[in-house]
């Protein structure tokens, strides 16, 4: 510990920024939400710590078995997911759960269960072996009426119904980017006390120039998505400059939304491969409230109902700019098709 650190004194921890954004809620606080954002904290440091030990454990590579979705499950895929069902459980607030290694939702019978929780335990888990930075990605609903039997219709709804989401990235650091509807908020987990500490308040856009997407898929992209590529290669000059775009690509959805959150730009997933409910609707409720957009290039993401827990569609998310060039190219390719 560096001295400067040991001199520091004003900390704000994962769990005291929770019950302050409580404290600002319009609706009478239980408390409920605050619990189970701190288990989702709990849930993260646990698996930061597997992630970062996952070679010495030998709890690298898969486990020989695909999920519904026909994608190779990892072994930390397994514990992750574990961890993450197990601390939201033993909140006793949680009543459905949607994961990405489970077919089903997991009903849960508790008196106070009035949330569902959402999540993909490890994305982008396919990169491990190589050590690229993986993350969880969770949103949170409010059971639709408190008095009916659960159901997956609780969780089928648009993202704007979302109350809360975020996700943790095990990268060089492991970061927790968060929001309630009240801006976001990134925390930082100090690895000699074990605290996520608030290191990025009120996180706002960057305005770097920066296109992100799988160009191996280019086959597949439709017109507007190639004409967009074609755009950001070959910028017209604007005031006799060419505004200069780099690419970044990490394939590891978590990682590429944190720098696109950090950075700016745009990041693209065109040809459908990432759900609706625990990817694109929790970065997509971040991006907006961090001042950007996200779309599925026709219509505003949040808006989407999601009509199966597994639903997946085509996504555009980043600086607003950016991702109203896409939009226009959309509506361009769709006219021209009339
Ligand atoms: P996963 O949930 O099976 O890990 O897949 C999702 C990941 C995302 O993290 C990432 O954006 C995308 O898949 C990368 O896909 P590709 O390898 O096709 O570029
Ligand atoms: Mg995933």
């Amino acid at each position: 510990m560096s001295p400067n650190e040991e001199l520091r004194t004003d900390i704000v921890t994962l769990t005291s920024h929770i019950i302050a954004q409580q404290q600002l809620s319009p609706k009478p606080a239980t408390g409920d939400l605050s619990l189970l954002l701190s288990a989702i904290g709990s849930a993260c440091k646990w698996i930061s710590n597997v992630v970062r030990k996952a070679e010495l454990l030998k709890v690298i590579g898969a486990t020989g078995v695909t999920n519904v979705q026909a994608e190779t499950v990892q072994k930390l895929d397994i514990l992750s997911n574990e961890i993450f069902i197990n601390l939201l459980k033993g909140t006793g607030r949680a009543a459905v759960l949607v994961s990405e290694e489970n077919e089903e939702a997991i009903f849960i019978d508790t008196p106070r269960g009035h949330y569902c929780v959402v999540f993909d335990p490890l994305d982008g888990s396919s990169n491990i072996d190589c050590g690229v930075s993986v993350g969880t990605i969770f949103g949170i609903y409010e059971l639709r009426d408190r008095s009916s039997k659960p159901s997956v219709k609780d969780v089928l709804r648009p993202g704007t119904e979302m109350v809360a989401a975020g996700y943790c990235m095990y990268g060089s650091s492991t970061i927790m980017m968060l929001t309630s509807g009240q801006g976001v908020d990134g925390f930082t987990l100090d690895p000699n006390t074990g605290e996520f500490l608030l290191t990025h308040k009120q996180v706002k856009l960057g305005k770097k120039k920066i296109y992100s997407i799988n160009e191996g898929n280019a086959h597949a992209f439709d017109d507007a998505v190639k004409e967009y590529l074609h755009s950001v290669k070959f910028p017209p000059a604007v005031n006799g400059k060419v505004p200069a775009y780099s690419a970044r690509y990490v394939g590891s959805m978590v990682a590429d939304v944190h720098r696109t959150l950090l950075y700016g730009g745009i990041f693209m997933y065109p040809t459908g491969k990432l759900r609706i409910l625990y990817e694109c609707f929790p970065m997509s409720f971040l991006m907006e409230q961090a001042g950007g957009k996200s779309s599925t290039g026709r219509i505003r993401m949040l808006d989407v109902v999601p009509d199966n827990l597994h639903a997946r569609a085509g996504i555009f998310l980043g600086t607003t700019e950016e991702v109203e060039k896409v939009e226009a190219l959309y509506r361009k390719m769709d006219a021209a098709k009339k």
